[in-house]
C-alpha cells in the first residue's frame, strides 16, 4: 500500500480541484516531512498524512446584512476546523475580498502545524469572509460582524474552536464578535482571542506577532554571530504585524526603511521612528488600505505599485500576505547584499522563491517566525480559564521562551551540515507531535 510523493500530490490536486494556494502549502510541508513519513511504516498504515490533508469539517454560511444605504449586501463566511488532535482548533479569521476556501484551508493547514510548534495545546483552524473593510463605515463593520457571528456561533466555543484576528479583523471587529456570540449564548467566555483588556484580553497580543517574528529572527541572526542592532530592514504591509515588528526592531537598536500597501511601497532612509510607529495604528483605522498618506505627512519617498524588495536592506521580514516575495524579488533581495529573511506573513514567500533563498540565505518559513501571534492567543486562553491577567512582563518572559524554543525544534530537526533548513526544522518539528497525537487517538 506504498504511495510516492507524486502520487499524493497527484490524488489531493484530484479531490481539491483549483485550490491552488491550498496544494502549495501541502506541497511544502509534504516536501519536508516524506522522508520522514516513508520511514515510519505506522505512520502510513494509519494513513496520517492522507487524514492531515482533510480538514475535520468545513462550514460556509451565507452573511446578509444592510449597508449605511439600505441596500441588502451578501457576504459568505467561512470556518475550517482543520485539526484538533492537539487541543481545540485554534486560528484566526480574516476579512478580505481575496479570501476563498482555498485560502482558508492553506492557512488553516499551515495553523495546525505552527501551534503544534508554540509547544501550547491548540489544534489548527482558520475562517473568515470576502467581506472587505476598505471603505467600510463603523456601523457596516458591527453589523456585518454581527450578522457572521450569529451563523457562526452555534459551532465555536473555549473548547471547541476559538478564532482570533487576521488581516482585516482587529481589536474593533473583535469586539463586535464578541458582544454578538456573548448576547446569542448567554455566556462570558474565552472563545474569541484578541479582546480588550478590559474584557479578557491578554497584554502583548497585540504585538505579539511582530515582537516574536523579530526575537525569532534575533534568534537566527545569533546563530549566525550577528545581532539585529545596526542591521538595516525592509518590512511589508503597515498593519497590526509591521507595527508589532518596528517597535521591537527600533528597541533592538535596527533600523526600518519601508513599508507597503496595496497601492505600493514607502522608502523612509531616516527609519521608521517614534510617532511614525504609532502613526501606522491610525492610517489603519482609516479603512481605506492604502500607504501613501505616510509619505505626505513624512516627507518620505513613495514607490507606486512596486514592492519593498528592491531597496538594498540587511535584513527583510514580510509582514503582509501570501506570495508577497516572488523569484524576481527573491534575487533582487539577495543581489543588494540582504543576507537573512524571516517570513513574519502566512506562506509570504512563493515556492520558487523559496527554493532560492534556501541556496542563497538564511531564510525562515513564516509558521515558525510568526507563531508568537498565535502563542500569545494561547496563553489569553490559559489566563481566560483562570480568570487572572498576567502582567505584561511575564507574558512578554513566555513568549520570548516559547519563541527560543521554536528556533531550537527548528534546530534540531532542520541541521545540514552547518547550515539550518529552517522550513524542514519547521514542518517536521511541527508534524511529529500533531502525528504521534493522531495515532494516539486512533482513527478518528
Ligand atoms: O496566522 C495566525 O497565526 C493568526 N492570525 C493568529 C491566530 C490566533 O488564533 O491568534
Amino acid at each position: 500500500m506504498k504511495t510516492d510523493i507524486n502520487d499524493f500530490i497527484a490524488n489531493l490536486e484530484r479531490r481539491t480541484p483549483g485550490e491552488k494556494e491550498f496544494h502549495q502549502a501541502v506541497e511544502e510541508v509534504i516536501g519536508s516531512v516524506w522522508e520522514f513519513y516513508e520511514k515510519n511504516p505506522r505512520y502510513q498504515r494509519a494513513k496520517i498524512l492522507e487524514r492531515m490533508v482533510e480538514p475535520e469539517r468545513v462550514i460556509m454560511f451565507r452573511v446578509p446584512w444592510v449597508d449605511d444605504r439600505g441596500e441588502v449586501q451578501i457576504n459568505r463566511g467561512y470556518r475550517v476546523e482543520f485539526n484538533s488532535a492537539l487541543g481545540p482548533y485554534k486560528g484566526g479569521l480574516r476579512f478580505h475580498a481575496s479570501v476563498t476556501l482555498s485560502i482558508l484551508k492553506f492557512l488553516g493547514f499551515e495553523q495546525t502545524f505552527k501551534n503544534s510548534l508554540t509547544t501550547l495545546p491548540m489544534g489548527g483552524g482558520k475562517g473568515g469572509s470576502d467581506f472587505s473593510p476598505k471603505g467600510k463605515t463603523d456601523g457596516e463593520i458591527m453589523r456585518f460582524c454581527q450578522s457572521f457571528m450569529t451563523e457562526l456561533y452555534r459551532h465555536i466555543g473555549p473548547n471547541t474552536d476559538v478564532p482570533a484576528g487576521d488581516i482585516g479583523v482587529g481589536g474593533r471587529e473583535i469586539g463586535y464578535l464578541f458582544g454578538q456570540y456573548k448576547r446569542l449564548k448567554n455566556e462570558f467566555t474565552g472563545v474569541l482571542t484578541g479582546k480588550g483588556l478590559a474584557w479578557g484580553g491578554s497584554l502583548i497580543r497585540p504585538e505579539a506577532t511582530g515582537f516574536g517574528a523579530v526575537y525569532f529572527a534575533q534568534h537566527m541572526l545569533h546563530r549566525l554571530g550577528k545581532d539585529i542592532e545596526g542591521q538595516t530592514v525592509a518590512v511589508s504591509g503597515f498593519g497590526n504585524v509591521a507595527w508589532g515588528a518596528i517597535s521591537k526592531i527600533n528597541e533592538l537598536g535596527g533600523k526600518v526603511v519601508t513599508l507597503s500597501g496595496p497601492d505600493g511601497y514607502i522608502y523612509d532612509k531616516e527609519g521608521i521612528t517614534g510617532d511614525k510607529v504609532e502613526y501606522l495604528l491610525e492610517l489603519r483605522a482609516t479603512n481605506n488600505d492604502i500607504v501613501e498618506p505616510y509619505a505626505q505627512e513624512f516627507g518620505a519617498r513613495f514607490v507606486a505599485d512596486k514592492r519593498p524588495w528592491e531597496v538594498p536592506v540587511d535584513l527583510a521580514m514580510p509582514c503582509a500576505t501570501e506570495n508577497e516575495v516572488d523569484l524576481a524579488d527573491a534575487k533582487e533581495l539577495v543581489k543588494n547584499g540582504c543576507k537573512l529573511l524571516a517570513e513574519a506573513s502566512n506562506m509570504g514567500c512563493t515556492a520558487a522563491a523559496v527554493d532560492y533563498l534556501h541556496e542563497t540565505m538564511d531564510y525562515a518559513p513564516g509558521k515558525a517566525v510568526n507563531a508568537g501571534g498565535v502563542a500569545v492567543s494561547g496563553l489569553e486562553m490559559s489566563q481566560n480559564s483562570m480568570r487572572i491577567n498576567w502582567p505584561r512582563e511575564e507574558v512578554d518572559t513566555r513568549l520570548k521562551g516559547i519563541m527560543k524554543d521554536i528556533h531550537e525544534t527548528c534546530v534540531n530537526y532542520g541541521k545540514n551540515g552547518e547550515k539550518i533548513d529552517y522550513v524542514k526544522g519547521a514542518n517536521v518539528g511541527g508534524f511529529v507531535k500533531v502525528a504521534e497525537a493522531m495515532l494516539a487517538q486512533g482513527v478518528v
